[in-house]
């Protein structure tokens, strides 16, 4: 069998030489934008392709070191394999040099060497002392780029990391999925998709979907740098160009799917583990979740023995088994990362039967979540048609299963279908009862079922949301409030461009479950 695809990914603080050596040692210069040489620093991802001394060759993604640049760092270190970290000898180990070493162990990122850039410039001693404490086991290898010197030495380094490093999308499974890192406009080809292809294989002429817009595009072309393919193969760096598609419906963050098996999703369960000097995380923290190449805010909600819900302004389109990066917003860090156990989970507290639900998955076992690494149950697809209309992209996912949930009658189902198409404007119990067909005790033993399913939420007398659509809202009257420091019913009214109404109902929900505080006019965070 030839050799897996592999993709190596720089790390390391600014200005430690990233760019410099892999410019050394690939003769590619990945600071392409006219800024990045004005300003010396690298701010883009940039790419380019590696031939190591066996024959086997590596793509390479190089990454800013800018702290302002972090969320770039990672959205390029999720598609990579092993690492070349990069500590200048004349400045050791710093902020970022540690920062990048924890994303890329919660990204499961393992093997890799590190290069003492800068050699000719300092000695290297002192460094390489430091990384082997903050990198144990890792091959040392000290350069100097601009002089060529030690190039040899890393590229057998190199050679030996790839050697005992797996394809982690090979592992991945036969869906299709890329997540998109880059799109641009080609004149006379239009619109291109680039993005390492996590699993799965796309040729021309495939159907695809992008998530979580829904939209759907056509493959008109496959490059696998910069040369075209019939098919790309998992863990390859893929350019596509899509038919069906504008540049703008397509973006960072954005995944590429084919076989319609993923969904988008606003709350997720994950297995969290945050890094050594991170304090425990109270109910609400909230912290920016990385997945793939997408960002989201939101919050956080531990539910026991590790286990810890997501709850995200964005959706997010992930498969069990994904790696999370979690990052708080002030100061900036990386506090830790968790892997997705349930990616389309509903709306829930720290219940022992959650808990254990989280566990029979994990250990393979869940009866509801056997048969499929991805969402296949009816919360999963509920999911995709909330993500999607709440992200305002609209009609997306139309394959959403009609739902047959055994629990669940048929009242009640429509009800739920109903509520997570109305998303952030419900309409009231009367009315949805209406809507139904269901006369009021009907409607009201459905309303309790679907509050125990906790598929929908009760947030006022007569008034009752879609758990995700809520979720998505309270998120994003949270982060307003943490930015204005105060909101009012009117001021949130304007900026959600909602009504008097909605605004208001939901800034009481958020006082009654005690996450904002009522001063007056007023409503706070309040603070732990
Ligand atoms: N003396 C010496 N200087 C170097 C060497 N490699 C890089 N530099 C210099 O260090 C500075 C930063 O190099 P870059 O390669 O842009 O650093 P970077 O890590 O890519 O920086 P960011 O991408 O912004 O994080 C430049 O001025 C380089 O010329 C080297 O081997 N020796
Ligand atoms: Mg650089």
């Amino acid at each position: 069998m030839a050799e897996a695809p592999l993709t190596l990914g720089t790390a390391g603080h600014i200005d430690h030489g990233k760019t410099a050596l892999v410019r050394a040692l690939t003769g590619k210069d990945t600071d392409r934008l006219p800024e990045e040489h004005e300003r010396g620093i690298s701010i883009e991802l940039g790419y380019a392709r590696l031939r190591l001394p066996s024959g086997r060759a590596l793509s390479v993604v190089d990454v800013p070191g800018h702290e302002r640049f972090v969320r770039t760092m990672v959205a390029g270190a999720t598609g990579i394999d092993l690492f070349l970290m990069c500590i200048a000898a004349d400045d050791g180990v710093m902020p970022q040099t540690r920062e990048h070493m924890a994303v890329l162990r919660q990204l499961g990122v393992e093997h890799g060497v590190v290069a003492i850039t800068k050699a000719d410039a300092a000695d290297p001693a002192l460094a390489a002392a430091e990384a082997e404490e903050l990198v144990p086991g890792v091959e040392v290898v000290p350069v100097a780029a601009l002089r060529g010197e030690g190039l040899d030495e890393l590229l057998a380094a190199l050679d030996r990391a790839a050697a005992a490093t797996p394809s982690r999308a090979v592992e991945a499974g036969d869906a299709a999925r890329l997540h998109v890192d880059r799109s641009f406009t080609l004149k006379g080809i239009g619109t291109v998709v680039t993005g390492t292809l996590w699993s799965g294989s796309i040729a021309a002429a495939d159907q695809v979907d992008v998530l979580p817009a829904g939209l759907r595009a056509r493959v008109r072309s496959v490059q696998v740098h910069d040369e075209q393919v019939d098919r790309a193969a998992a863990g390859q760096r893929v350019a596509l160009n899509l038919v069906g598609l504008r540049r703008d419906e397509v973006t960072r963050g954005d995944v590429v799917v084919r076989g319609n098996v993923l969904r988008a999703a606003f709350i997720v369960d994950a297995r969290v583990a945050l890094e050594s000097d991170v304090s425990p995380l109270e109910p609400g923290t909230r912290v920016h979740v990385h997945h793939g190449t997408r960002e989201s805010p939101g919050r956080a909600y531990p539910l026991g023995d590790g286990y810890v819900q997501m709850r995200l302004e964005a959706p997010i389109v992930a498969a069990r088994g994904d790696r999370l990066v979690l990052r708080q917003v002030a100061p900036p860090d990386t506090v830790g990362g968790g892997i997705v156990i349930d990616q389309a989970a509903r709306r829930h507290g720290p219940r022992p039967e959650v808990v254990e639900r989280l566990r029979a998955i994990e250990a393979g076992d869940d009866p509801a979540a056997a048969g499929g690494d991805v969402a296949d149950h009816g919360a999963g697809a509920a999911g995709g048609g909330r993500a999607s209309r709440a992200d305002g992209a609209g009609g997306a996912n139309s394959g959403r299963d009609a739902s047959a949930d055994p629990a669940l009658d048929a009242g009640a189902v429509a009800i739920r279908d109903l509520l997570a198409a109305d998303g952030e404007r419900p309409r009231s119990d009367a009315e949805v009862a209406t809507a139904c067909g269901l006369d009021a005790p009907a409607a009201s033993s459905a309303f309790r079922a679907l509050e125990a399913d906790a598929s929908i939420v009760r947030v006022s007398r007569n008034l009752h949301f879609d758990a995700g659509a809520l979720a998505a809202l309270e998120a994003r009257v949270l982060a307003i409030c943490d930015r204005d420091g105060a909101v009012t019913i009117a001021s949130i009214r304007d900026e959600l461009g909602t009504s008097r109404k909605y605004a208001q109902a939901v800034l009481e929900h958020l006082d009654a479950t005690k996450q904002t505080l009522r001063r007056g006019d007023e409503h706070v965070l309040r603070r732990r």
